[in-house]
C-alpha cells in the first residue's frame, strides 16, 4: 500500500477472503495502513461530534437482543412517549453550545407512522434552523416517508444491519436482514446520507464481523457515516452476560472499516464508557474520526463532555464538522 491514488481509491469489489485477511494482520501493520489511508483522507486531527437524543423511549414492539428498548424485556426502562417539539430543540440548542455538529435523533420504534413522521420532520426543520446537521433513527420506512423526510430537508437516516446476515437470527428474530437492506436503499434513493453500522462484542465470530464490514463496504455507495458500536450490556436484555470483547479486536475492527471505506466517517459509538482514554486513542489512531458526545446516547450513559474536552486536549484532536472526505 504505498500509491496515493490507491490509498483514495474507493473500492466496492471487496472479498471475504481480504477482509478476513486485514483484520487478521501483524497489529503494528493493520494500525499502519489504516493511520495510512486515513491521512490520505482526512485531516488525522479533526474529529467529527454528533450528539443524540431519544425523542421515544422504550415499548418497542421488535426482540433485539442487545436493546433496553424492547418491550419484551424487563430493563427496568422507563418508557416515553414522543417529545414535544420545544423539548428537543432545547436539546439540540444545548448540544450545539457544548460544540455538537449533528443533532440525532431515535425513537424506539419498529416503524414509524406517518403522522409520527409528520412530527418528526418538524423536530428536523427546527434543528437544522439553529445551524447542525440532522440525523433521524426511527425504524423501518416506506417509500412515503423517506420521501417527506428527504422532503423536510433530513440530511442523515441512521439504521444500523448490526452484525452479518448469519448471525442476525440469533439476536433478532422479528425483523430480517433484507428488511434493513430494503429501507437503507429507499434512503440511499432519496437522496438522504446513510449512517449504517453495526455492534461488536454480541458473541458473533471474527467471520461474522468481516461479513457485516463486508455487506457495508460493498454497498453502491458506502456509508457515509459507519457506527461501530461495542455493545453496552444492559441488565435484563439477552446479551446481559456476554463475553466481554477484547479491546484489540475492536481496534482491528474500526481499522479494517477505515480501510475499507476510506472516505466514510467510521464513529467510535456506544461503549465509550467502557473504554479507557489510550484505547479511544488506538482507535483514534486506527482511523476512527467521529463520536457521540454529551453524556447519555439513547437511554444508557455516555462519558462526560468535559471528560471528552479534556481527552481531546490531551491528543491534540479538535472538534469538527465536514461529513464526507
Ligand atoms: N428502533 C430503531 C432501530 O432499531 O433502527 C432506532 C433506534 S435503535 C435503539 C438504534 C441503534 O442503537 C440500533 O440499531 C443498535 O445498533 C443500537 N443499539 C441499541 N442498543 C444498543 C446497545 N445496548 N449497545 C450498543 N448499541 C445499541
Ligand atoms: C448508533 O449506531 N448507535 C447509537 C445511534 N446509532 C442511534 C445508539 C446507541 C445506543 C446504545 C444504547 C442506549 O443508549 O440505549
Ligand atoms: Fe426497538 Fe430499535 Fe431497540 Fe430494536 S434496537 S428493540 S427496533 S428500539
Amino acid at each position: 500500500m504505498s500509491a496515493t491514488s490507491e490509498l483514495n481509491t474507493v473500492r466496492h469489489d471487496w472479498q471475504l477472503s481480504e477482509v478476513e485477511a486485514l483484520l487478521a494482520l501483524p497489529f503494528n501493520d493493520l494500525l499502519f495502513n489504516a493511520q495510512t489511508v486515513h491521512r490520505a483522507n482526512f485531516d488525522p486531527n479533526e474529529i467529527q461530534v454528533s450528539s443524540l437524543l431519544s425523542i421515544k423511549t422504550g415499548s418497542c414492539s421488535e426482540d433485539c437482543g442487545y436493546c433496553p428498548q424492547s418491550a419484551r424485556y424487563d430493563s427496568d426502562l422507563k418508557p416515553e412517549a414522543l417529545m414535544p417539539i420545544d423539548a428537543v430543540l432545547k436539546a439540540a440548542q444545548d448540544a450545539k453550545d457544548q460544540g455538537a455538529s449533528r443533532f440525532c435523533m431515535g425513537a424506539a420504534w419498529r416503524s414509524p407512522k406517518d403522522r409520527d413522521i409528520e412530527r418528526v420532520v418538524e423536530m428536523v426543520q427546527g434543528v437544522k434552523a439553529l445551524g447542525m446537521e440532522t440525523c433521524v433513527t426511527l425504524g423501518m420506512l416506506t417509500d412515503k416517508q423517506t420521501q417527506a423526510l428527504k422532503d423536510g430537508g433530513l440530511d442523515y437516516y441512521n439504521h444500523n444491519l448490526d452484525t452479518s446476515e448469519d448471525y442476525y437470527s440469533e439476536i433478532i428474530t422479528t425483523r430480517t436482514y433484507q428488511d434493513r437492506l430494503d429501507t437503507l436503499e429507499r434512503v440511499r434513493d432519496a437522496g438522504i446520507n446513510v449512517c449504517c453500522g453495526g455492534i461488536v462484542g454480541m458473541g458473533e465470530s471474527e467471520t461474522d464481523r468481516a461479513k457485516l464490514l463486508l455487506q457495508l463496504a460493498t454497498m453502491p455507495s458506502h456509508p457515509e457515516s459507519v457506527p461501530i458500536n461495542m455493545l453496552v450490556q444492559v441488565e435484563g436484555t439477552p446479551l446481559h452476560g456476554a463475553d466481554a470483547m477484547d479491546p484489540i479486536v475492536f481496534v482491528r475492527t474500526i481499522a479494517v472499516a477505515r480501510i475499507l471505506m476510506p472516505k466514510s466517517r467510521v464513529r467510535l459509538s456506544a461503549g465509550r464508557k467502557e473504554m479507557s482514554d489510550e484505547m479511544q486513542a488506538l482507535c483514534f489512531f486506527a482511523g476512527a474520526n467521529s463520536i457521540f458526545y454529551g453524556d447519555k446516547l439513547l437511554t444508557t450513559d455516555n462519558p462526560m463532555t468535559n471528560h471528552d474536552q479534556k481527552l481531546f486536549q490531551r491528543l491534540g484532536v479538535y472538534m469538527g464538522g465536514s461529513s464526507y472526505a
